[in-house]
């Protein structure tokens, strides 16, 4: 535990941390000014920082690294099979409107035997340590709108600069935070995407939110898009491409007159990115043409919670992947994880709710159940005997390694029991037989108060890390 500094010292970081912060970027509209999240270059906050890297054992962050290729293939492969997808999800579908919606653009698709032929993931597991087992178990795997593959690579250089300075007051080596280049394997990703796509007038479109307080991380990427690779990115709303967009007769995708090669979704993963009729027809629209998509809707379907649950039981695994030593790295990584048609398991959350999280089918944090709600739940689901309880998967709970940090929120450094999570970044891109990148792309670590159950950074919990190896 480095964190036995005097105040005096943590003041001096905390300033200049923050002027790093403005300096380099490491920005999120400011949620209360207006039109923070509609116009760059208004009302913009430092985005909320841990003062100094977690301690992260080295061979854990190296497996999480190692399994992350695996990971990619296993989404491509799962995606593959439509059916298992459709099977799979038949239960939820019935009692979850927008995975209802999804699986019925995934239907129309069999139907057209619509074959994607280049393929892009841009995903994110992630994973925390188990401090009595001392197993990294995974949380989820995001194949739709992973955030923060700029602003992580920030942070990690933010630490870097501040252990540079004080480093040596704390006892502290800058060279033991990773290297973490994310952003720029995540622009490789898309313009060599883009490369395949083979239209030198075609565009990568970015799909985002009406208002987005995330927008500088998505920029930073189109940043490197465009410098690194002078490919050109625009940004549409879901609603935009409903209204503005078309479906040439060769399949083509125009927005606006402009050929898409790529469709980057950093919206479209929550209910409510789709408040009318017009973002469906949007989606439906994309998912037909030609253009890549990152993710295409089976990729979105294969990371869905209920597909994490049944990847995890036995014998499934071995459908998809060939490597008995990758299937085994895999199944190292999962946590407990079970429907709720297994009354066994039931009854042992309504017994010991405190073992457990129930996860609705929802992404983007801030959805889970956790403690006395847990049971209370499980407990109505089981009196009123309805089908709702396909809605939910149930997780084994992990209990990291709870250590006091400085968490930096709006100026403001605040010391608190906390605990992170680790996600690393993987990109996969697949040209028919040709797989062209399979790789882990760098971190994001993630810290928030150990007192509270939810964990986004977007969704206001949590706040941006990197790692000290150890
Ligand atoms: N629209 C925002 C963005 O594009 O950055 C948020 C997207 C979002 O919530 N993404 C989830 C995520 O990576 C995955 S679906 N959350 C991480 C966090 O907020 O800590």
């Amino acid at each position: 535990d480095f964190h036995g500094i005097d105040e005096e010292l943590v003041q001096k970081m905390v300033h200049d941390a923050l002027v790093w912060s403005s300096l380099h970027g490491l920005v999120v509209g400011d949620k209360n000014v207006q039109r923070s999240g509609k116009v760059p270059g208004v009302g913009m906050v430092h985005a909320p920082f841990a003062l100094l890297p977690v301690a992260f054992p080295e061979n854990h962050f190296k497996l999480a690294c190692e399994v992350a290729p695996i990971f990619n293939q296993l989404i491509d492969r799962v995606s593959l099979d439509g059916k298992f997808l459709q099977d799979s999800l038949s239960r939820t579908k019935k009692v979850d409107v927008f995975t209802s919606r999804l699986l019925d653009i995934h239907s129309k698709m069999l139907e057209m035997n619509k074959i994607e032929e280049i393929r892009l993931g841009l995903h994110r597991s992630d994973y925390m340590l188990d401090e009595q087992t001392k197993l990294l178990l995974q949380i989820e795997l995001n194949t739709i709108s992973c955030s923060f593959p700029g602003l992580s690579c920030l942070v990690s250089e933010l630490h870097r600069s501040l252990l540079k300075h004080y480093g040596e007051y704390l006892g502290l080596d800058s060279k033991r935070i990773p290297s973490n280049n994310t952003v720029n394997r995540f622009a490789e990703a898309l313009a060599k995407a883009w490369t395949e796509y083979n239209n030198p007038r075609a565009v990568v479109m970015v799909v985002v939110q009406p208002e987005e307080h995330n927008m500088y991380d998505q920029h930073l990427l189109c940043a490197a898009l465009k410098e690194k690779y002078n490919v050109k990115a625009i940004r549409k709303t879901l609603a935009e491409i409903d209204a503005e967009g078309e479906l040439l007769s060769d399949g083509t995708l125009s927005v606006a007159g402009q050929a898409i090669a790529v469709i980057y979704f950093r919206s479209g993963y929550a209910p409510t990115d789709y408040p009318s009729e017009a973002e469906w027809r949007a989606r439906l629209l994309m998912e037909q043409s030609l253009a890549v998509k990152c993710p295409s809707i089976s990729y979105h379907l294969a990371g869905t919670k209920k597909i994490q649950q049944e990847l995890a039981q036995p014998n499934v695994l071995e459908r998809f992947l060939d490597d008995k030593e990758d299937i085994a790295k895999l199944r190292k990584c999962f946590a407990g994880l079970w429907s709720l048609d297994d009354t066994d398991i039931i009854n042992r959350a309504i017994e010991r709710p405190d073992l457990f999280v129930m996860k609705p089918q929802r992404e983007g944090g801030g959805n889970n159940i956790y403690g006395d709600d847990v049971k209370q739940n499980l407990k109505r689901l089981q009196r009123d005997g309805t089908e709702e309880d396909a809605a939910f998967i149930l997780m084994q709970r992990i209990f990291p390694t709870v250590s006091s940090t400085f968490l930096v929120r709006n100026g403001i450094c605040h010391k608190d029991r906390a605990v992170s999570e680790l996600g690393v970044y993987g990109a996969y891109l697949r040209n028919k037989d040709k797989v062209i990148i399979n790789d882990q792309c760098g971190y994001l670590m993630r810290t928030k108060v150990s007192s509270s159950n939810e964990g986004g950074v977007a969704a206001g919990f949590a706040v941006l890390d990197s790692i000290y190896l150890t």
